[in-house]
């Protein structure tokens, strides 16, 4: 795949999934097991912080072992040897992309490693499996803390939004890999490339709504894909 110009890459939770990592919405996944409007809202957050706080921290204590997979490994890879201009988004909040070595990284949807506190916006990032106490509590303040993710009906981190649509909207080639594009407004990316000329090439073992947008859609998974497909 060889592409001079700018090229944007958007990731979702399938290129996690070979790191045993279970998506959201495929078989097995988390919200087979879980309604995401029972957990991953403000709402169900104010409700019962404690409830919330064991579906996080069970999820944290599942990826703590996660380590990189050939996608990933292969992305950072793409990073390093493309001359032109090069951002990764990703709507995974798992922190494996920048474990495989991505710095030109914006994770949208935030980061499970992240904790911020309700009452005085304290960010921390904390890695122990499981927390100490559930819910977490500010070391400053002693204010409730929250998971540092975006949840449903939250605005994204205005930074973030605006480098992921000004990169799509400059592109020569978009990759999409394993994502259900279900999810607003990160889903109108590849729509912002092909709008403003960019080839978009879609990785997925399934069809998803995009697929009859792309100018290709591979069918396959992306750690057996894009080591071949990049080259690495
Ligand atoms: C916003 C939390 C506005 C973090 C997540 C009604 C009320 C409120 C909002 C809405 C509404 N209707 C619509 C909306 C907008 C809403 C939305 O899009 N809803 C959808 C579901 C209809 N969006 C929002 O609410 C966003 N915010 O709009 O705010 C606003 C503006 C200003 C001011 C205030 C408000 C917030 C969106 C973020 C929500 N947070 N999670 C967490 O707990 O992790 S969403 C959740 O889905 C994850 O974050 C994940 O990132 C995201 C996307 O899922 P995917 O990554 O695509 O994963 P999925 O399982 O779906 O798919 C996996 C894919 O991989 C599959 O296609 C599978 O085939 C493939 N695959 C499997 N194996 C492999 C593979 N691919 C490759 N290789 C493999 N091996
Ligand atoms: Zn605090």
């Amino acid at each position: 795949m060889e592409a001079a110009g700018a090229v944007v890459v958007v990731t979702g939770a399938g290129v996690s999934a070979e790191s045993g990592v279970p998506t959201f919405r495929g078989a097995g996944g988390l919200w087979r097991s879980f309604r995401a409007e029972d957990l991953a809202t403000p709402g169900a957050f104010g409700r019962d912080p404690r409830l919330v706080w064991e579906w996080y921290d069970w999820r944290r204590q599942g990826l703590a072992t996660a380590r990189p997979n050939a996608a990933h490994d292969a992305l950072a890879r793409l990073e390093r040897a493309h001359a032109g201009s090069f951002l990764l988004v990703t709507q995974n909040v798992d922190g494996l992309h920048a474990a495989a070595g991505s710095r030109k990284l914006v994770e949208v949807h935030g980061s499970i490693w992240q904790v911020r506190c309700t009452a005085c916006g304290r960010e921390r990032y904390e890695r122990a499996v499981p927390l100490a106490t559930l819910p977490p509590t500010c070391p400053a303040c002693g204010g409730l803390e929250r998971p540092g993710v975006v949840w449903f009906g939250e605005a994204l981190p205005a930074v973030a939004l605006e480098a992921a649509f000004g990169a799509a909207r400059a592109c020569e080639l978009m990759l999409v890999v394993g994502t259900s594009a279900v999810v607003y407004p990160i889903a109108y990316l590849p729509r912002v490339a092909r709008e403003n000329g960019a080839r978009v090439i879609e990785v997925n073992p399934e069809e998803t709504p995009l697929t009859p947008l792309a100018d290709e859609s591979i069918r396959g998974r992306a750690a057996e894909v894009l080591p071949s497909l990049l080259g690495f």
